[in-house]
């Protein structure tokens, strides 16, 4: 009997691993799919960032909001959204998440507390001061997490939203992706501090720094923020370093990249393959049960695919329905 070390049991490892995965997938699968053509739209893959949504949404349920960026789908798989109604909305089709109007950049699940994917670079974090705000005043314990981007953390929407959540105590986590890049852009080039917890020191928020590519350094991080947050203890900064296996977007020829980049990262600071050995050598779960996980999720993204591309488009009458909410 192996002893578990870690501080999840056994079924969250493998829901842990099965969510990682699962977004894995999904993403390699289209980047396959969006070079046939059949895709509308821009499509920004999430691969190589798994841990940072996994470790952070294994905290969280439906009352729980968080607000996602153009680099979204992770962030809707680990907040629970139904994976071939994501696949179908990516497809522009009727059975999409929004009714195919909305596509990769605007997958949205409410019911989810998946407040929306956004290509506005910043958006979200203004909304989760909304919901943080409302959370507060139900006392229903809820927190608002938002996700930026290095590139969006310059934005002036998120300072000021930094600002707004730290003056009302708000129980909202800001949680930065840095990915090294903001399209071509690097963040030494763009970003005045090294360390996105001295820009949240500036606005009276604790911070922390994490290897966004060690899911358990994610989880152990966010976990404190988010228990902090729920007891009345008000906003923080959560900065996770890590990287993108892929271009900014589909076709992006990458050429400010290093030589042989997404080959090391690949092959070094992938937090699948990190988790998966960290979690194996000690026995809590077998090879054996990783690679029935990895079958049932080729499974379920072949068949979120294949019904996506047998599946209707909007018709001329849907063009007007869902464009304004009735009060
Ligand atoms: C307000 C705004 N400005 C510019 C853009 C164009 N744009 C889209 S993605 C992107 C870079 C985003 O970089 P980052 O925030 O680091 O996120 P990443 O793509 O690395 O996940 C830019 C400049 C935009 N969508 N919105
Ligand atoms: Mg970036």
């Amino acid at each position: 009997m192996s002893t578990n070390p870690f501080p999840l049991d056994k079924a969250d490892l493998m829901k842990a691993y099965r969510t990682m995965r699962t977004i894995r997938e999904f993403e390699e699968r289209l980047h396959v799919e969006f070079a046939k053509g059949d895709i509308p739209g821009f499509v920004h893959l999430y691969a190589g960032e798994e841990a940072c949504a996994t470790g952070i949404m294994m905290h969280l349920t439906d009352v729980d909001r968080i607000a996602s960026t153009h680099r979204g789908h992770g962030h809707c798989i680990a907040k629970g959204v139904d994976v071939h109604e994501m696949m179908a909305e990516i497809y522009g089709k009727a059975t999409g998440a929004c009714r195919g109007k909305g596509g990769s950049m605007h997958i949205a699940d409410l019911a989810k507390g998946m407040m929306g994917a956004n290509g506005i670079l910043g958006a979200g974090a203004p909304l989760v001061c909304g919901a943080g705000l409302a959370a507060k005043f139900r006392g229903d314990g809820g927190v608002g997490i938002t996700f930026i981007g290095d590139g969006a953390s310059n934005q002036g929407m998120v300072l000021e939203s930094m600002n707004l959540a730290a003056v009302w105590n708000l129980p909202v986590i800001f949680v930065v992706e840095n990915n090294g890049y903001a399209e071509s852009t690097s963040v030494d080039y763009a970003t005045a501090v090294d360390s996105y917890v001295d820009r949240a020191s500036g606005f009276g928020l604790p911070g922390v720094t994490v290897d966004g590519t060690d899911f358990f350094a994610v989880y152990e991080a966010a976990g404190e923020m988010i228990r902090r947050a729920r007891e009345g203890g008000g906003p923080a900064l959560l900065e996770c370093k890590m990287v993108r296996f892929f271009g900014h977007f589909e076709g992006d020829a990458q050429t400010y990249k290093a030589k042989g980049e997404n080959d090391y990262n690949r092959e070094h600071r992938d937090c699948l393959k990190i988790f998966a050995a960290r979690v194996r050598e000690t026995g809590v779960v077998t090879a054996e049960e990783f690679a029935a996980v990895d079958q049932e999720v080729g499974a379920l993204i072949e068949d979120a695919v294949a019904s996506a591309k047998a599946a209707p488009l909007p018709s001329a009458r849907d063009l007007t329905s869902d464009v304004y909410v009735a009060y």
